[in-house]
């Protein structure tokens, strides 16, 4: 036998162990070995069934993803499926931690399926641009039935293992032992004469939808919206059809042509970049794994306004008692009523219980006094975005914080050193920049200082997690990574409704490139009053050399700020979110272009898209040079969780490299041309492009 999967025999039951470290990945030595265990159990006269489980912390995670940027190995997974359900004795999974994707479809292949009550199970395959690729979109539904089949399939959710009992997925749930558990099941069902189950085989769960073939159109119209663009939720409801019409083995060939063609898609390639992306961002080269953190008991934020109440709200939901301090009554009340809004929203949404609701509010303690932040382990301060009003309180703070307490800002742009020299502890003070709504979106940019320690970053990357965030470590600059490249996206946006453009046909560009909304739409939903405090603090540092477009200051001074006074770049109807275009915007934006000597023109869709998205991939590479985002991945990172940017592209510069970064190049090269210093390509960029490289090889040797 492999060493990574083992054959034991306990009483008259051969138990089959995969070990393969950490998440007993499917790789083609797990696939051999079950090939191999399964054959020592058939063999082993003394076995009378048999049970598949696995080692370590959980029974598996599936294929191993690894593999899928070269041609999949033998055995290929539905063999080894097959020959499980194919077999003359009866076999058991035993599952705990996660059975998902393969490892869900090896379960499937087994008879009988036991789990401990904390195991989660799931088909995740259309989270990295996938379907279940080794029998589980014609396994499921004869288990399940077609329709639940469809929804847990094109959903990805993993499901808990009392759900999946409750509905057939799961046979008997083991308390305690797994193990004996398991084993004592097997020998129950091989003494009660029970059959081999085999799921090829039983076909009446499928007669539903024999009956209702409209469940699949039905089905697909219900996902149009939220999988805009995505194209494996749209095949895993074909191979889902392909279960109730074909039979088992056509069925089967069916899924496995689907799943190539989605292996194949820059889709696919696109979300399993991402997915580990996700992971590489946790990986810090100056703070390792092991590096000692400071516990979190306590926090408190100062502040509750619109970001206060919800980085609040992200402390309470993950358990932790925060104090919210407030400079006057009103406005911690205030605060306080939002936050109650925001849960009893939940609550309305059947998302959160009224009493899980209470549990959370009861965590969360207002108060003015700011003695209280005494006992905090740490501090996120979210005043207001002045410098001056930062300093004061981290000086405050740093009088009034126990001595390990850690001091983090959530300033959105703000340099990180100058608040931290306001202390006496530079060591403990890091940025937090908390996305809004901070208890929904899951971006957290943690911002180290010059003199941030490891200690206090590692501290904070446990406690994102802990907040359930996906976290991405930047250096300190203005606008940290997300904000910094957003600049150029807005400008160029702006810059494009002067030349010709409208803002709806900038919008419908990059709406159709898979983001929710574009940049005058967004800007309407933010509120234009935001950006333009900024820039009015910044107005005195530009550039008077440089293209600047005054139409958004316009539209506040006349305050026009978006949606909330019903007015920005577009009009609202009283109560309404309907984006209508607005003649007096048109007017002010001619104003501005024949202020500036701008012939308006013509502006075709390309042309919009790379004006805008190519800004991000030139200041992400300037990023990347200065040190500031440690990899290309951590920048896609921060665009697919903080700006909507759509995960089947894979992110700003996963994206460029699909275009391949001498095209790139050599088109900010001719924008920088046309449009001067502000399209300066990045040095690395034209690096790489010249050397026939993409991002994907920055930092490799
Ligand atoms: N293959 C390869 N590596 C994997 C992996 C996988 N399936 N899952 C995790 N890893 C790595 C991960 O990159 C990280 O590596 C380490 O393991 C710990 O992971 C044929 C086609 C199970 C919920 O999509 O969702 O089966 O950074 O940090 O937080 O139909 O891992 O340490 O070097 O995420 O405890 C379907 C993917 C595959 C599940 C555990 N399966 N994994 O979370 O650990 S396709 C999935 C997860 C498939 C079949 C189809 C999570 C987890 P490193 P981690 P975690």
């Amino acid at each position: 036998m492999s060493n990574l999967v083992s054959y034991e025999r306990e009483r008259t039951i051969g138990v089959i162990t995969v070990d393969n470290p950490p998440l007993n990945a499917l790789s083609v030595g797990v696939r051999q070995g079950l090939l191999d265990g399964l054959a020592h159990g058939l063999r082993d006269a003394g076995a009378r069934a048999l049970v598949i489980m696995g080692a370590g912390r959980t029974f598996s995670a599936g294929a191993d993803i690894r593999e899928f940027d070269r041609p999949l190995a033998p055995p290929d997974l539905n063999d080894v499926i097959g020959r499980i359900e194919a077999s003359p004795k009866l076999v058991v999974a035993a599952l705990h931690g996660t059975a998902l994707g393969g490892g869900l479809e090896v379960a499937l292949g087994c008879h009988y399926r036991c789990a401990l009550r904390s195991t989660r199970v799931g088909f995740p395959e259309v989270t990295l641009g996938l379907v279940p690729g080794a029998g589980g979109t014609q396994r499921l539904p004869r288990l399940v039935g077609a329709e639940l089949a469809l929804r847990i399939i094109a959903s990805g959710e993993p499901m808990p293992a009392e759900r999946a009992h409750s509905l057939g997925r799961i046979d008997e749930l083991i308390d305690g032992d797994l193990r004996g558990g398991a084993i004592a099941l097997a020998e129950r069902l091989v003494a009660e004469g029970r059959p081999l189950r085999r799921l090829s085989a039983i076909d009446d769960k499928l007669e539903a939808a024999r009956r209702d073939p409209g469940i699949f159109d039905r089905f697909r119209q219900e996902i149009e919206r939220q999988a805009r663009g995505y194209l494996a939720p749209f095949k895993c409801i074909e191979a889902v059809r392909a279960a109730v019409t074909l039979p088992f083995a056509e069925g089967l060939r069916r899924e496995r042509e689907l799943f190539l063609e989605c292996l194949a898609s820059p889709q696919s390639r696109a979300q399993i970049h991402a997915f580990f992306a996700e992971r590489e961002a946790t990986k810090i080269p100056d703070v390792p794994r092991d590096t000692p953190t400071r516990p979190i008991g306590t926090a408190a934020v100062i502040g509750a306004g619109t970001m206060g109440g919800g980085i609040a709200m992200t402390f309470a939901n993950a358990g932790i008692p925060v104090a919210v301090v407030e400079a006057s009554e009103e406005a911690l009340d205030r605060g306080l009523a939002v936050v109650r809004k925001n849960y009893a929203a939940t609550v309305e949404k059947g998302r959160l219980t009224p009493a899980e609701m209470e549990r959370r509010l009861a965590l969360i303690r207002g108060t003015l006094a700011w003695e209280t932040v005494a006992d905090a382990d740490i501090v996120v301060e979210a005043v207001f975005e002045e410098m001056a009003v930062k300093q004061e309180v981290f000086g405050r703070l740093d009088r009034l914080c126990q001595p390990t307490a850690i001091l983090a800002t959530n300033t959105s742009t703000l340099d990180v050193d100058r608040i931290a020299q306001a202390t006496s502890r530079p060591g403990q003070v890091i940025g937090t920049h908390f996305f809004s709504p901070a208890n929904v979106m899951r971006l957290l940019e943690l911002v180290r200082g010059a003199r941030t320690s490891t200690e206090t970053i590692a501290t904070a990357a446990a406690l994102a997690g802990r907040l359930g965030k996906v976290w991405v470590l930047a250096g300190n600059c203005d606008g940290f990574i997300g904000n910094r490249m957003l600049a150029g996206y807005f400008r160029e946006a702006a810059f494009l409704v002067e030349e010709g453009a409208t803002p709806e046909q900038v919008d419908r560009v990059l709406y159709d490139f898979g983001f929710a909304m574009g940049p005058f739409a967004v800007s309407d939903l933010a509120g234009l009053d935001v950006g333009w405090r900024i820039r009015k603090g910044k107005a005195a540092a530009r550039s008077t050399d440089l293209r600047y477009s005054p139409v958004a200051d316009w539209l506040c001074e006349r305050g026009r700020f978006g949606q909330k006074t019903g007015a920005g770049w577009y009009r609202y109807e009283p109560g309404g979110r309907t984006p209508r275009p607005d003649p007096e915007v048109a007017a002010l934006i001619a104003e501005s272009a024949r202020a500036q000597g701008i012939r308006r023109r013509e502006v075709g869709d390309e042309e919009v898209l790379t004006r805008c998205l190519y800004p991000l991939v030139n200041e992400g590479a300037r990023l990347l040079a200065e040190g500031i985002a440690l990899r290309p991945g951590d920048i896609d990172v921060v665009y697919l969780h903080g700006y909507g940017f759509p995960r089947y592209r894979g992110g700003p510069m996963h994206w460029a490299d699909t275009l391949g970064l001498k095209r790139v190049s050599d088109e900010i090269a001719r924008y920088h041309r046309v449009h001067g210093r502000l399209w300066e390509p990045a040095p690395l960029l034209r690096q790489l492009a010249e050397q026939g490289k993409g991002f994907r090889d920055f930092g490799r040797a």
